[in-house]
This record gives structure tokens, sequence and C-alpha cells, in this order.
């Protein structure tokens, strides 16, 4: 097979590379994003995993090294705080925060509500009375706790139905059954009350992709923002997600509208759970790191181009430990290379397009 010539990373940027690059027909976007970069830096950072942060030390490097952002990737779900009724566990939120604290780092906050990674008792629930009591005392506990501290919160996760039709916008959960939409205003009401400093972002996925079912979805999270604002309650952010399957072309144009109407209505998007599913591409790893590298450049050129990201987070920093093991697993059982550090924590071509757009080189 022919393969394509690597890209070029250092290469200052010429006159031509920046008419392309407006023209939208640099291939892979990496000159674009270059250009878009210099602009202004971005915080960078990682989702980071208690268990695997307490046993290996080089994640723990490399989360400190390269990061200007943490987010507890399980610990603040219910599942891991309200896994008895009565007691809230915070141990390993507490030693994530810590951490990014000693560390100097910022911290989001991941998920006040969200329909998965819930306790038994919670799936259990069956009254409007008694979903409304848990959300809200849920949120008042555990922002208090961060006040100060965690600066942004991704108050509602993945609440937008997965296809939506036409009348339907909300994904069926235990928190849509019992208390119908406005458990998103509920959530984003109790937060701005316990925190009037936090950040509030509604958080979701695929808002990418080039299809119906996308532009469904981009409208109903316009919907959701312009309908809290009409009743004066805070939302200062959209979260989008950014799990890039390589096999999917970006609908750059339309995600650029998306970014750019919520603009409008004075919300900022952040980029928060990225990295690239590579299950159906070749075996070669220098293939699929290409590739990668060029989805993500082509993601966040789009993005910062319409209006700059306030922080881009991956989910993950390196190969070793990522969810799309189990999830997204190759037929071939070669390891998936979804994040910028390879699982030897050497940085890949991913990486290279991160340091375009963070704070500091790592
Ligand atoms: O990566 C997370 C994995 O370790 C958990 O088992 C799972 C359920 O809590 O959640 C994963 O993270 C998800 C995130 O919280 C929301 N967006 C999708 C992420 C991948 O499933």
């Amino acid at each position: 097979m022919n393969e394509p010539a690597p890209p070029r990373y250092d290469a200052p940027l010429t006159r031509r590379d920046a008419l392309l690059a407006g023209a939208g027909l640099v291939a892979a976007g990496l000159t674009a994003s270059r250009a878009a970069a210099q602009r202004a830096p971005i915080p960078f950072g990682s989702a980071a995993q208690i268990e695997t942060f307490r046993e290996d030390p080089l994640y723990r490097d490399a989360l400190k090294r390269y990061c200007d952002v943490i987010v507890p990737m399980n610990d603040l779900k219910w599942e891991a705080l309200r896994h008895d009724r009565s007691r809230f566990d915070f141990s390993g939120a507490d030693e994530l925060v810590a951490f990014a604290q000693g560390n100097g780092q910022a911290l989001r906050g991941h998920a006040l509500l969200w329909g998965e990674a819930l306790p038994p008792w919670a799936k259990a629930m069956t009254s409007r009375a008694e979903a409304e009591r848990e959300l809200i005392r849920h949120i008042e506990v555990v922002v208090d706790r961060y006040k100060g501290r965690i600066a942004t919160w991704d108050v509602v996760n993945e609440v937008i139905k997965f296809e939506p039709t036409p009348g339907e916008p909300m994904r069926d959960t235990i928190w849509q059954r019992l208390l119908g939409p406005e458990h998103v205003e509920i959530a984003f009401r109790t937060a701005a009350r316990v925190d009037p400093k936090a950040r509030l972002v509604l958080n979701d996925f695929n808002f990418e992709e080039p299809n119906a079912g996308v532009v469904a979805r981009r409208q109903i999270a316009l919907d959701l923002v312009r309908r809290l604002k009409d009743k004066g309650i805070p939302i200062h952010g959209i979260g989008m997600q950014a799990h890039l399957y390589a096999e999917n072309p970006i609908d750059t144009h339309g995600l650029q509208l998306f970014v750019e109407a919520l603009g409008k209505l004075e919300v900022d998007v952040e980029v928060t759970e990225l990295d690239v599913i590579d299950w159906k591409l070749p075996a070669d790893a220098a293939t699929r790191d290409r590739a990668a590298a060029s989805l993500v450049s082509t993601y966040l050129n789009a993005v910062t181009t319409a209006r700059p990201p306030r922080a881009i987070v991956t989910w993950g920093l390196s190969d070793r430990y990522s969810w799309i093991h189990e999830t997204f697993p190759r037929r071939d059982t070669a390891k998936a290379r979804p994040l910028p550090l390879d699982a030897d924590y050497k940085p890949k071509l991913m990486m290279n397009v991160l340091n375009r757009y963070r704070r500091s080189a790592g």
C-alpha cells in the first residue's frame, strides 16, 4: 500500500498554506490547525482513572507533566459517590482533587446527573418526589464540598436522545422517566445556587458527524440552552465529548455553525472527552497514528476557528489505558491507539497536534 507522506508539523506557515487553510483545502487540516492555534493557548487536560492513578507512577507523571486540567474519570459519578444511599464516599475524588491542586491544575467535575453509572438503589427509584429530593441533595452535597476547587461542572451528561425523533428530544433515563425534561433545569438551578461562581456545562456526544441525527442533536442542544437562558437559569458551556470514529467524516461546516450559534447565545464550548476510535483502521500503527492525528486536527481546527474552546480534554492520556479497548475491540486483536501518548508514554503525532493549542508544551 502506498502511504501518504507524513504531515509536516514544524515547518513555518507559508502564505500559500494560509490561503489554502482559509479555503479549507489543506489535506488533513494539519497546517490549518497550526494557524488557528497560534491565536491563543487553550488549557489542555485529561480524565484520570483512580485505579491506574494509584498503581502506575508513570501515569501520575504524565498527568502532572502534560495537563493544565484534570477530570476525575469515574469518581464523581453516582456509582462511586453514592454506592450506599445514606453515605457519600469521596475517597477517590478527594485523592484526584488533592493531586490536581498540588500541581496547580484546574479541575472539571464529571458529572452531577447522568442516566448511567448509577447505584442499584438510584435505578430503582419510583416517584417524582424521591428523584427530585435525591437529585437536589446530591448536587447540594457534592458541589458544596468542592466549591472553589472544582471550577467547572458537567451538570448534566448525555441527556439528549441518541437518535432523536420529532417531539422526543430527551434520552430515556431514570431522570427523564421520573422528572421529565425538567430534570435538566433542576440540576442547573441547584448547581448555580450552591456555587454561583462555577462554570456550568451541558456535556454530550456526537455533535460532529454529517448525518440528520446529529443535526437534530445540535438543534436540541441549542433549544436547551435557550430554554435555560429564558428562565434565567445559568448555563455557561456545552461540553462536546468528541469520541471520534476514525472511519467517519467530520461535518466541519455544521460543527462550526453550531459553535457560532452557541456563541450568539453567549455560551462557550469545551472539548471534554477527546479520543479516536480506530477499530476499523488498518493494523499498521504508524498509519493509524497519522489518521488519528489528522482527524483530531480537522476536528480541533473546525471548532477553534469558529470559537476557541475553553479547554481541550482527552479521555485518558496513554494508549495503555482506555475504555476503547473493551468497548471497540479490533477484529485483529491489535491494541487500540486512541490517545496522545502510546502505551509506553511516548508522545504520538496526536500530541503534536494538541501542542499547537496548549498553554505550555510538556
Ligand atoms: O471511561 C469511563 C469508564 O471507565 C466507565 O466504566 C464508564 C461508566 O462509568 O464511563 C466511561 O466514561 C464515559 C463518560 O463518563 C461519559 N461519556 C462516555 C465515556 C466512555 O464511555
